[in-house]
C-alpha cells in the first residue's frame, strides 16, 4: 500500500521528521511518500497562513491521486484543507487532528490538546466541535512558541511543551494529551512514558488509520458534499487549478 503524506507548510526538516513518524508505525509493506508543497507558507500558523497552504496542498494530493496512491495524510494539525482534498480524491484522506480525536476516543473518556501558539486555538476549538468531540475535549491549550521552534536545536520549545502537558494533567482532570502540531510527531512515545498517560501523535494515528481504511476497502464517498468539484474556469494565477 501506498500512502501520500503530505506536510502542508514548506519547511524540508519538519517534513522529514514527519515521514520517520510514520515509517515508525507503519506495517510491513506500506510505502509513505512524504511530500512538502512547491509554494506556501514555511510554517502554519492561524487561518491566514492557512488559507496559502491549501492550493500547494491540493497539487500534492492530485498528482498522487494521478499515480494511484492508496491513501492521503494531511499532516498539519489544523487539517487545512480536509473537504476540499476529498472532492479531489478517491482514496481516503485523514487529517492527523481528526485522527488524533478518534484514536483518543477509543483509549481516553477525555482529553486536551496542546498546540504552539494561542493563535491557533480558536481553529482547534472550531475542529473539536466539527468532528464531535466538544463533550471529550477538556481544553485547547498553547505552549507559546513558534512551529518551527522545534526544528531548532536548543530551543525552549520542548521545555514549554513539557510544562503545558504537565499543566494540563493537573489541572484538566484530561486522561490523555493530544500534540496540537505535526512538529511535536517523534516525541509522543516519550512523553507518554515521562507522564504516565496517552500522549497521542495524530501522524501516527493517521497513518495507521489510513492503512485500516483501505485495509476495509473504503473509499470517499461521492455521492454528497465530498463529490467531485463542478468543471468551470479559473482564472488569473489559479486557471490551473480550473476543475477538469
Ligand atoms: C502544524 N502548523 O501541525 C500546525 C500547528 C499549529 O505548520 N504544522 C504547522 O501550530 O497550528
Amino acid at each position: 500500500m501506498r500512502i501520500n503524506l503530505v506536510n502542508p507548510n514548506t519547511t524540508r526538516s519538519m517534513t522529514e521528521k514527519i515521514a520517520a513518524a510514520a515509517r515508525s508505525v507503519a506495517a510491513p509493506g506500506t510505502e509513505i511518500r512524504a511530500v512538502s508543497p512547491a509554494m506556501g507558507p514555511v510554517s502554519i500558523e492561524g487561518p491566514y497562513d492557512e488559507a496559502f497552504c491549501v492550493p500547494g496542498l491540493l497539487e500534492e494530493i492530485a498528482k498522487a491521486e494521478a499515480e494511484g496512491f492508496d491513501g492521503h495524510v494531511i499532516a498539519c494539525f489544523d487539517d487545512p484543507g480536509l473537504d476540499a482534498a476529498r472532492q479531489i480524491a478517491r482514496a481516503p484522506v485523514v487529517g492527523i487532528a481528526e485522527a488524533a480525536m478518534h484514536v483518543a476516543g477509543l483509549v481516553a473518556g477525555s482529553f486536551t490538546i496542546v498546540t504552539t501558539l494561542a493563535r491557533s486555538i480558536p481553529t482547534l476549538e472550531q475542529l473539536v466541535r466539527r468532528y464531535g468531540f466538544a463533550q471529550r475535549c477538556r481544553r485547547v491549550r498553547a505552549a507559546e512558541f513558534p512551529v518551527l521552534a522545534l526544528e531548532e536545536p536548543g530551543s525552549d520549545a520542548q521545555e514549554r511543551l513539557r510544562a503545558e502537558i504537565g499543566r494540563a494533567l493537573a489541572e484538566d482532570r484530561c486522561e490523555a494529551i493530544l500534540l496540537g502540531c505535526a512538529g511535536m510527531a517523534d516525541l509522543a512515545r516519550e512523553l507518554s512514558g515521562e507522564f504516565g498517560s496517552p500522549v497521542i501523535d495524530g501522524v501516527a494515528a493517521a497513518t495507521k488509520l489510513v492503512e485500516a481504511l483501505v485495509g476495509l476497502g473504503l473509499a470517499t464517498s461521492k455521492i454528497g458534499g465530498w463529490a467531485p468539484p463542478l468543471p468551470k474556469p479559473y482564472t488569473g494565477a489559479f486557471a490551473r487549478f480550473a476543475p477538469r
